[in-house]
């Protein structure tokens, strides 16, 4: 792929009209979800507590999953859409977002993790603590609640609730595998192995990150055949793999300042690419390193892993995957004739080479 990456927030310029429609939406969820219970006066200790959590988690991210629900909307239309439809697409773009604040609050406890999208970790917020299960399981119930309010009107709202709650599973059950992974009751060779390794990011990512808002996006636009959700499905899933490989690749050799959070795959014994990788050679004094170092907490620990990867030109071996994987995502978009190629095309233009 030759196309370079866009600048952050490109994807976010005010002549985008999906992103004029999205940001407008978020308020209009919010408001919804103050009303809920504040007919009694006992709630509005929690509804101050959950607006603070709304405004910390859901809207700081790069909108990427939330954004692209609408834009494949639009683009799957046969026809321009109304301000009605962009409204409402905004919506499910927003549930979107309520989902992936509901993992990230969740996903932080998991992996002891300090900061996100440039920010304290809600859960190390002073105040917070282990309540964040609380407020990640409220920001869960939201993506229902607005849904249902929202929502229950279209004909696409019983596909697209069965979708949201099929793949919410699915990501818990990617969840668990992740963190089953990290856990040395297995022997390293069989947990951080690459094909262990692609199951995890399939489950805890692919799908929520790339299936869910495309499909939306294809439901919304009043597309429901199992031959286009499908083949949109398999391909979305190798986007998905490709943007858990630079997830991991960011983890150790992103900058904390860009990703907005510091790595910390190497000290929690993570099944990432990187280090299944490295398992792949057969070399009985890489896994003697890695027995001694990874996922340790020590300084000294983390450096020799991160030597070993340096040692072993690991940063030369992602970029040779990054733009063969693009090469060939690219070339099985453009050889189909089921799908629009150009919503897909973008997608992957939106990921390719990113920093964050
Ligand atoms: C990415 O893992 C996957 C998730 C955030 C899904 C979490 C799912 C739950 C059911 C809680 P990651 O830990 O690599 O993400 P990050 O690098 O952003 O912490
Ligand atoms: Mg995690
Ligand atoms: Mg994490
Ligand atoms: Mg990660």
């Amino acid at each position: 792929m030759s196309t370079p990456a866009p600048p952050p927030g490109k994807a976010n310029s005010s002549s985008d009209v999906a992103t004029k429609y999205f940001d407008e939406a978020y308020r209009m969820c919010v408001h919804y979800l103050e009303t809920l219970h504040a007919e009694d006066e006992h709630m509005k200790i929690v509804l101050k507590r959950f607006r603070e959590c709304n405004d910390y988690n859901v809207p700081g991210g790069k909108k990427t999953r939330g954004l692209t629900a609408v834009r494949s909307m639009a683009s799957f239309k046969e026809v321009p859409p109304n301000d009605i439809e962009y409204r409402i697409a905004g919506v499910v773009g927003w549930c979107l977002e309520w989902l992936q604040a509901s993992f990230l609050v969740h996903d932080d406890i998991m992996d002891n993790s300090v900061t996100r999208r440039g920010k304290t970790c809600w859960y190390k917020q002073e105040d917070v603590g282990l309540v964040a299960v609380n407020d990640g399981l409220y920001l869960q119930s939201a993506v229902y609640t607005i849904l249902r309010q929202f929502c229950r009107g279209q004909t696409w709202f019983r596909d697209v609730i069965d979708l949201f709650l099929e793949i919410q599973s699915n990501t818990i059950h990617g969840q668990a595998l992740d963190l089953e992974s990290s856990c040395p009751k297995e022997p390293m060779e069989v947990r951080l192995s690459l094909g262990r390794y692609k199951t995890i990011a399939k489950y805890k990512t692919s799908y929520y990150s790339f299936v869910l808002p495309v499909r939306c996006g294809l439901y919304m636009a009043g597309i429901s055949s199992d031959e286009i959700h499908d083949l949109a499905t398999k391909i979305l899933l190798e986007m998905g793999h490709i943007f858990q490989v630079q997830d991991d690749f960011l983890d150790c050799f992103g900058d904390p300042t860009v990703t907005g959070k510091v790595g910390t795959d190497i000290e929690d014994n993570k099944c990432t690419w990187l280090v299944a990788k490295v398992l792949q050679i057969d070399n009985e004094n890489i896994l003697q390193i890695l027995k001694e170092n990874y996922g340790k907490s020590g300084q000294e620990n983390v450096a020799r892993v991160k030597q070993l990867y340096n040692d072993l030109s690991m940063v030369s071996v992602y970029k040779t995957y990054e733009e063969e994987a693009f090469d060939e995502l690219e070339r099985i978009i453009k050889q189909q004739n089921i799908l629009k190629k150009e919503p897909f095309l973008n997608l992957l233009k939106l990921i390719y080479k990113r920093e964050r």
